[in-house]
């Protein structure tokens, strides 16, 4: 073997491991893995827990969600980002991520779902601050991180439902031809029941009246 061939097997051995160790490094950097990363209410309760939101912001936080029986509860959502090497993800920007309710008719303003901060020294971000969204749903919700839900579960059981009633992201006379349309069908359409208690009743106008005008920031 010359010295040239030496040389070329060299560079060649070291073209492979600069390729491995740049493989090894994308795992390791900024990847969530959906499946090994968690999601969980910061607080026991029984669930649902309904949470009223406003376009701009002027709701109750995650903090005060409201259950059936007319309790307030601590909703507050909790995220762990973990990476396919199983370590968490720091650092992570707020505005990565989103939340996804996977029925209804949920929309929101810029950044009106992202969580508190970013990730944490252990993976974890949080939702607790009041969301600026309009729409509704019952259905379950994921954190999404750069549009990809967190798969490790089926969801969480937090409904929402806001005084923007069609989901136009501005609380006006649409919203209310429609509460007053609900209000006077005889029929429960959990979308008005803004005073969330499993009745649509004069307690419901009230967020309606407190948040009419209301639209993104
Ligand atoms: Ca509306
Ligand atoms: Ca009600």
């Amino acid at each position: 073997m010359n010295a040239r061939t030496t040389r070329g097997m060299i560079a060649a051995g070291m073209c492979v491991a600069s390729l491995a160790g740049a493989a090894a490094a994308r795992a390791d950097w900024g990847i969530v893995d959906p499946y090994l990363s968690t999601v969980w209410f910061s607080t026991p309760f029984s669930p649902p827990a309904t949470l009223l939101v406003v376009p701009d912001g002027s709701g109750p936080g995650f903090t005060a969600a409201r259950t059936i029986n007319r309790q307030i509860v601590d909703a507050t959502v909790i995220a762990r980002a973990i990476n396919d090497m199983g370590l968490a993800e720091t650092s992570l920007q707020r505005e990565e991520w989103s939340l996804v309710w996977r029925g209804g008719n949920v929309v929101a303003c810029a950044n009106g779902l992202a969580p508190d901060h970013d990730t944490l020294a252990d993976g974890t971000t949080a939702w607790s601050t009041p969301p600026r969204a309009g729409g509704q749903s019952q259905a379950l919700v994921r954190p999404a991180w750069l549009g990809q839900q967190l798969l490790s579960t089926a969801g969480l059981a937090l409904q929402v439902n806001s005084p923007d009633l069609n989901g136009d992201l501005v609380v006006d006379l649409l919203d209310v031809a429609r509460f007053a349309q609900d209000f006077g069908s005889g029929v429960y359409q959990f979308r008005s029941d803004l005073s969330y208690d499993g009745v649509v009743n004069l307690s419901d106008i009230i967020p309606m009246v407190q948040h009419y005008g209301a639209r993104c920031p």
